[in-house]
């Protein structure tokens, strides 16, 4: 039997991971249709998820930068305006009548206006987010941890997916949406963040709440939040692979 610590398995869960990130390579826009690359997408998926939890462990953090890193404009992608008539109705009212709806399997469902959010222990980190696509962009986030919205509401045992439904509509015309495990959604990083760079999110970036989830790719951290819904399976969201680019073709393990 190998151990975890076993340095040839250990050398061998290295190239693993970095044979995933190597799968990861192709941009948001380059969707991946053919079966065999959906297998090794899946097997690669689970495989990197395993490894990574193995030699990374279950608190580390994401790297965090110094003020000087901080990119002068944030770079913005996918959905970067909205069309429906609702955002735009909120946008206009510069978000006050937007409110946060918690649901699913959760003991008391509850919904959240951003001032209420503002008023919860807040969080600010230096992060880099990193797109598929092969940019990166250095920003400060600042908002509550997720952990702590989710204890507000208490998550039921039964859950084991927090997921997260926007107001946007991209290619395909679905709704985006993505999902985390609880561990994850745990993570002291991973914020519902309502500030960039000291000032409110910008629309572009997905005003007035966006999640980050730092040890994982820019596709996994939904912006325009409108819902979010504590499940026991992925299976009936979407076309059931936890996330619009997912459902795609992605993986849903896209730790970094
Ligand atoms: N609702 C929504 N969230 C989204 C997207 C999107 O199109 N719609 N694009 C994703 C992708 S691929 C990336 S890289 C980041 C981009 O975030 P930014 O616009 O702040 O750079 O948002 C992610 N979250
Ligand atoms: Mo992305």
């Amino acid at each position: 039997m190998t151990r975890p610590n076993d340095p040839n398995r250990r050398r061998f869960l290295e190239r693993s991971l970095l044979a995933g990130g190597a799968l990861l390579l192709s941009g948001c826009d380059r969707v991946t249709r053919s079966d065999t690359m959906q297998s090794l997408f899946d097997a690669s998926g689970a495989l990197t998820q395993q490894a990574h939890r193995l030699l990374a462990s279950r608190e580390s953090l994401a790297r965090e930068y110094p003020a000087q890193d901080i990119a002068p404009e944030f770079r913005a992608n996918g959905t970067t305006d909205p069309s429906s008539d609702l955002y735009r109705r909120l946008a206009a009212n510069d978000f006050n009548d937007w409110q946060l709806q918690v649901e699913g399997l959760v003991d008391t469902p509850e919904r959240f206006s951003l001032a209420a959010l503002r008023d919860m222990p807040a969080r600010t980190q230096i992060t880099r987010h990193d797109c598929v696509e092969g940019w990166s962009c250095i920003g400060q986030w600042t908002g509550v941890a997720l952990g702590d919205v989710l204890d507000r509401v208490g998550v039921r045992d039964t859950a084991r997916f927090v997921v997260f439904h926007c107001a946007d509509r991209y290619s395909g015309g679905d709704l985006y949406y993505e999902s985390l495990d609880l561990r994850e959604a745990y993570h002291p990083q991973t914020l519902l963040a309502y500030d960039l760079n000291d000032a409110s999110l910008p629309i572009a970036n997905g005003a007035p709440l966006r999640l980050r989830a730092e040890r994982q790719l820019g596709y996994k951290m939904a912006k325009y939040l409108m819902r979010i819904e504590l499940v026991d399976s992925l299976d009936h969201i979407g076309r059931g692979q936890g996330g619009f680019w997912e459902d795609r073709g992605y993986q849903w393990w896209a730790g970094i």
